[in-house]
């Protein structure tokens, strides 16, 4: 009998809503009770285009807004054979950021409508599980300051958020919102509840395509 696939499972929100650690501690978890799992992340920045966008983040160079936003796809498109050779495999790939975050950035840029954003990550793997981790902004700033980096700061953060709100109303994404102002332990509980649903709806269907 051929083996079960792998679950897509994707984290996304605003920055410092806990996705990294949490991303992190669902891994460990399904790797303790015997699943196959493990973490990717967008903009992986290992690559020669994640360097391209790593110095862009760092505000090392500067690229055009549709250059760079083109850039971030491929990034995604680049793994995607590996990422559907694992999930094949049947390890469920846990995954901090994705098409999501490409379309929120970049729509909160003067000039630039959701749709014109949406298009390059259209026919990605879908994911079969989005968490949304939701955090208000008055708790966000609680968790210190933004760091140096392009787009941390406060009113760039707040348009985000609502390009996010647009995104979640797409019905044909299975998406989770989660109260992320808990404690990292409850936080994680409910990921961890969401994630092995999914793992067991995904087992029993083919990899769909995003947006498509
Ligand atoms: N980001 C991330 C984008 O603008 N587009 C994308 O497609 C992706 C995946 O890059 F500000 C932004 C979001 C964030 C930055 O930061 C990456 P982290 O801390 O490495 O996640
Ligand atoms: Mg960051």
């Amino acid at each position: 009998m051929a083996c079960k696939r792998g679950a897509l499972i994707v984290l996304e929100g605003v920055d410092k809503a806990g996705k990294t650690t949490q991303c992190k501690k669902l891994v460990q978890t399904l790797q303790q009770s015997g699943r196959a799992a493990e973490m990717m992340r967008f903009p992986d920045r290992t690559t020669t285009i994640g360097q391209l966008i790593s110095a862009y983040l760092e505000k090392k160079s500067d690229l055009e807004d549709h250059t760079v936003h083109l850039l971030f796809s491929a990034n995604r498109w680049e793994l995607v054979p590996l990422m559907k050779k694992k999930l094949e495999q049947g390890t469920t790939l846990v995954v901090d950021r994705y098409a999501f975050s490409g379309a929120a950035f970049t729509s909160a840029k003067p000039g630039f409508c959701l749709d014109w954003c949406m298009q390059p990550d259209v026919g990605l793997p879908k994911p079969d599980l989005v968490m949304f981790l939701q955090l208000n902004p008055a708790e966000a700033a609680l968790r210190g300051q933004f760091g140096e980096e392009r787009y941390e700061n406060r009113t760039f953060q707040r348009t985000v958020q609502q390009r996010f709100e647009e995104l979640m109303k797409d019905s044909s994404v299975n998406w989770q919102v989660i109260d992320a102002s808990q404690s990292v332990e409850e936080v994680h509980r409910n990921i961890t509840n969401h994630s092995l649903n999914a793992i067991n709806v995904a087992q029993n269907q083919p990899l769909g395509e995003l947006w498509k």
